[in-house]
């Protein structure tokens, strides 16, 4: 826990509103792997982690609400009966958002007060979006007694980046951040909504997330483009989603689809095939299967889903050429945001160091690197 940020978000609360706020901690995510299948009922392996975001939230007697980014120094004020998204809205259309879901539900919410801060960055493909989403819902569900349950609310977290946001995500992010468990990843089915824990222990190497600080600002119309061609080919195969295809009948539909679209439909079919491995390659301790996975797992992403960049495939690049680090890819969305690495312990200093002195050579910019421990999901602090 950060206790500089908790301490933080609870005197600006006391400060701002004069009164005492109920505290909650909703984390980010990392994904070991199966990127882009939660939106085709397919399988992922993410968990919690111990950075993300913490807010303030309490009841208030005025006639509107009042939400407050410390980090980004911006506010809003809004009356419940009065919202919709904000044209140049950005974190305000999470809440706002989760807002709206909750009203469509019949819930009866009241006036709020909400002021959040977060240590993991906004855009770095950990999960930020869905971290405040789950801690809005989370502390209203609380504060109003609204009797959700935590598989309800992550529903309408995701409801909201959909209607609000305009991102068409999976229910990946918003499941991790609120079911984490902590030293634990979820081999989560998509489908079902059933997630089976699995232990991590990476032996000698590392976690390591390095940020390309790359923030994916084309991915949304990108990310929802890219749903719409796996939704298109699942149909064109008479299935719901491409969890049921496999590359035989894939193959059957094959020049009905250009080139492209066929690599991208084949590289989820593929992926979800990884994340199952993996969790299998995890509960063997075979980690060498587990990294050679997450390579392989990245040049689809990079070559056939085509949502990474020039930075991403650096990194990864250089992870791979290094010897030391046993699995990385990208992570999340794409388009920029974080690689995750498994780095050999004895070794990691050094190769980051390398690695970010390359990085600046090569694009003129720092890359920022993250030690993530697996923790628990969303919760209230005491
Ligand atoms: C984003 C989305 F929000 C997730 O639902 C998931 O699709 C991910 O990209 C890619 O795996 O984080």
């Amino acid at each position: 826990m950060n206790n500089a940020i908790i301490n933080h978000v609870n005197q600006e609360f006391n400060k701002t509103f004069n009164q005492e706020p109920v505290l909650i901690f909703s984390p980010g995510r990392i994904n070991i792997i199966g990127e882009h299948t939660d939106y085709n009922e397919g399988f992922v392996f993410p968990g919690a982690v111990n950075k993300g975001i913490y807010a303030a939230i309490n009841k208030t007697n005025n006639n509107f609400c009042t939400a407050i980014a410390l980090d980004k120094n911006t506010k809003i004020e809004f009356e419940i009966g009065n919202i919709s998204p904000l044209k140049e809205g950005s974190w305000e259309n999470y809440v706002l958002g989760v807002v709206a879901e909750l009203l469509k539900l019949n819930k009866v919410i009241g006036n709020f007060n909400l002021i959040f801060k977060g240590d993991i960055p906004a855009g770095a493909g950990m999960s930020s979006s869905a971290a405040l989403e789950n801690s809005v819902v989370f502390g209203l569900n609380n504060l109003f007694d609204l009797g959700l349950t935590k598989e309800e609310m992550i529903f309408i977290s995701q409801k909201a980046e959909h209607n609000y946001v305009g991102v068409k995500c999976g229910i990946m992010d918003q499941y991790a951040s609120m079911f984490g468990k902590k030293d634990y990843a979820l081999l989560l089915d998509c489908r079902s909504i059933n997630a089976r824990p699995f232990k991590i222990d990476f032996n000698n190497y590392q976690l390591v997330l390095i940020n390309t600080n790359v923030k994916h600002s084309l991915s949304d119309s990108a990310y929802n483009d890219r749903r719409t061609v796996c939704e298109d080919v699942a149909k064109q195969l008479k299935i719901s989603a491409l969890r049921d295809a496999s590359e035989h009948n894939l193959n059957t539909i094959k020049s009905n689809l250009s080139e492209e679209n066929y690599q991208k439909a084949l590289y989820v079919i593929q992926e979800n095939g990884r994340a199952q491995r993996a969790s299998l390659a995890m509960q063997n301790n075979d980690l060498k299967l587990l990294g050679a996975l997450m390579y392989k797992s990245h040049e689809g992403l990079s070559k056939q889903y085509q949502v990474s960049c020039n930075e991403l495939d650096f990194l990864v690049n250089e992870a791979k050429a290094s010897n030391v680090v046993i699995g990385a890819r990208m992570m999340g969305g794409g388009f920029g945001g974080c690689t995750i690495n498994l780095i050999d312990k004895d070794k990691c200093d050094s190769f980051l160091t390398n690695t970010s002195k390359k990085y600046e050579d090569t694009f003129k910019k720092s890359c920022s690197v993250y030690f993530v421990e697996l923790s628990n999901g969303t919760h209230l602090l005491a």
